[in-house]
């Protein structure tokens, strides 16, 4: 799996630019992780309290801050609403940014059983 997504990312730049961008996102989104346990930091995804992390809630989680981020609300990221230094040539969508965040959870759910637990999604990417 690791070897698999090195390779890959060495293939595609512009998907490494859009995982920096969903770190980004996070940041803005929620409180610092170092702050919290994992436990609590699954909490903050875990909408239905099933104590694991839905795709669904992993999406609604990590787009609190593209909704931060999204000044005029048309679901667009322009370059005047991003911070200085991220640097995206093209408009980010928050469809896009599901889809990004999809690939992330896929690669985040270890054992694929479609939810991840608190060592799954505090893992690094
Ligand atoms: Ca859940
Ligand atoms: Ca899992």
């Amino acid at each position: 799996m690791p070897l698999h997504t090195d390779r890959h990312a060495r293939r595609a730049p512009r998907k490494m630019a859009a995982l920096r961008l969903i770190a980004l996102i996070a940041l803005v989104g929620g409180p610092a992780q170092a702050q919290s346990t994992r436990a609590e930091y699954l909490r903050w995804f875990d909408t239905d309290g099933d104590g694991r992390v839905s795709l669904s809630e992993y999406q609604e989680y990590m787009s609190h801050g593209f909704r931060a981020m999204d000044l005029d609300g048309d679901g667009v990221l322009h370059a005047g609403e991003l911070p200085p230094g991220a640097r995206v040539r093209t408009a980010t969508t928050l469809q896009s940014h599901h889809r990004s965040l999809t690939r992330m959870f896929d690669r985040l759910d270890i054992n694929h059983d479609g939810y991840l637990d608190a060592d799954e999604l505090t893992a690094m990417p």
